[in-house]
């Protein structure tokens, strides 16, 4: 499977990232890592994606300096020698792109088409954030820290400066890191030092960390007036929605990764372990739940292996598959507030937060073909149809008010087809049967 554009590349080419990553653009350096390479709770640094807008710079990390200033404050001067000085801090956290899962919107959505594996989990280690700006001196009235990127733009574009507000900013667990998994950060995630913002979209970890600067407004630039927004409300899926109508993305959403077996393994009739990780940014994960039936029946999975607040849990499970053919597994995780991974994730213009169950296929018995590629999230079932065009403007409740008989639950749908509910001609008479089945009185 794959899909276009995807390209495997020599070892080497792109320092040190290992063969096998999934090349999604060569310029900016874009490169996700294939589930395969994600079945370790530490995923090795030189199989963990790439995200990039611009180029990386050169970098001689002695003679890197970190401008610290901001208003009324002094501004200093660091070297990664002078942060090394600072109490060291290590935080264990999983980062992922806000665009993790685009290609999996419908309708879709411009910017690079991840899959599943711009995410990974490593240790950083580093100083406090709030320990580096100290050496600014002042901080009264700040709202946020501004952090500016030491990349060079392509062509015109606005230069990559994030903001974090303040309370995150000053959190014990923020920190302006030199390591990766016990090794200096390679050119290519941010060397010589990098923020991690941990919990949060993978946006707010500024690479090449150049400069902080204490602010007592926000920032204005594009990378946070016009990008990493999500919409306030609901929106109709492919509708243009303005900046003002949209806000800030701050926390991951839950989360789920089945990397155990691997997409389309052929499996032997018998027990199968079923594994993979699930996360939800400052958000604890309470439970998965496995599915071998297509989500038809759900078990719960065993939480496994290392507890760390901003990093994924392990699940386990081992199942029976029996029949020969092919079974789809699914797995779906439920944070401590009770928030589940949604059949449909919310369209946005973006495409960003992506987060349906995981879903892959295997063969069990080696006998049956292979199932069609490309078949996990293809939106093809009545439930999808149902949350695409009726659940993104309305709840279930409305639904269950209408009492509506099966010809009434079709004028209705004609008429929210002409107010735009996107629903295609195939699709009109399985959604009325859905409808008139589930809320239809006689
Ligand atoms: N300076 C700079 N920092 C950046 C970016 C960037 O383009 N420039 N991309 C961000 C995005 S969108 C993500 S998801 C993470 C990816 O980090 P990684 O490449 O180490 O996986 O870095 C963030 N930090
Ligand atoms: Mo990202």
């Amino acid at each position: 499977m794959g899909g276009a554009g995807v390209a495997m590349l020599p070892r080497d080419v792109f320092g040190g990232l290992q063969a096998g990553l999934i090349a999604r653009s060569a310029r900016p350096v874009d490169f996700e890592t294939p589930v395969e390479l994600l079945d370790s709770f530490i995923t090795p640094t030189d199989a963990f994606f790439v995200r990039g807008h611009m180029t990386a710079p050169a970098v001689d990390a002695p003679a890197w300096r970190l401008i610290v200033d901001g208003e009324g404050g002094e501004s200093r001067t660091l070297s990664v020698a002078d942060l090394r000085a600072l109490p060291a801090v290590s935080v264990t956290a999983t980062l992922e792109c806000a665009g993790n899962g685009r290609a999996f919107f419908d309708p879709p959505v411009a910017g690079i088409q991840w899959r599943k594996g711009a995410v990974g989990t490593s240790r950083w280690t580093g100083a406090r954030l709030r320990d580096v700006v100290a050496a600014a001196g002042t901080s009264n009235g700040a709202t946020h820290v501004w952090m500016y990127g030491g990349d060079r733009p392509l062509g015109t574009q606005p230069p990559f400066v994030r903001q974090v507000p303040w309370a995150k900013a000053i959190d014990a667990d923020t920190i302006v890191a030199y390591e990766m998994d016990g090794q200096p950060i390679p050119l290519l995630h941010g060397a010589p030092l990098r923020a991690i913002i941990p919990g949060w979209e993978g946006a707010y970890s500024v690479k090449w960390l150049q400069r902080l600067t204490v602010a007592s407004k926000e920032h204005d630039g594009f990378w946070v007036a016009g990008a990493y927004r999500y919409p306030k409300s609901r929106v109709m899926p492919g509708a243009t929605v303005a900046a003002g109508d949209q806000a800030a993305l701050m926390g991951l959403a839950v989360k789920s990764l089945i990397t155990r077996p691997f997409e389309r393994a052929v499996v032997m009739p018998g027990p199968v372990e079923i594994a993979g990780f699930a996360w939800a940014g400052e958000s604890r994960i309470a439970r998965v739940d496995v599915s071998i039936d297509g989500g038809a029946s759900w078990t719960a999975a065993r939480l496994t292996g290392p507890l760390h607040k901003y990093a994924w849990r392990r699940f386990e499970h081992r199942a029976m598959l029996r029949a020969a053919g092919v079974v789809t597994i699914l797995s779906r995780a439920t944070t401590d507030r009770g928030e589940a991974q949604p059949i449909v994730p919310r369209w946005n213009p973006a495409g960003y937060l992506w987060n349906a169950p995981d879903r892959i296929d295997v063969t069990v018995g080696g006998t049956s073909t292979p199932p069609a590629p490309a078949a996990s999230h293809d939106t093809t079932s009545t439930d999808v149809t149902f949350e695409r065009a009726c659940r993104v403007c309305h709840d279930d409740d409305l639904a269950a008010q209408q009492r509506l008989t099966r010809e009434g639950w079709g004028r209705e749908v004609d008429k929210m087809i002409r107010w735009g509910a996107r629903v295609t001609p195939e699709e009109r008479s399985p959604l009325v049967e859905f409808l008139a089945s589930r809320w239809g009185v006689r």
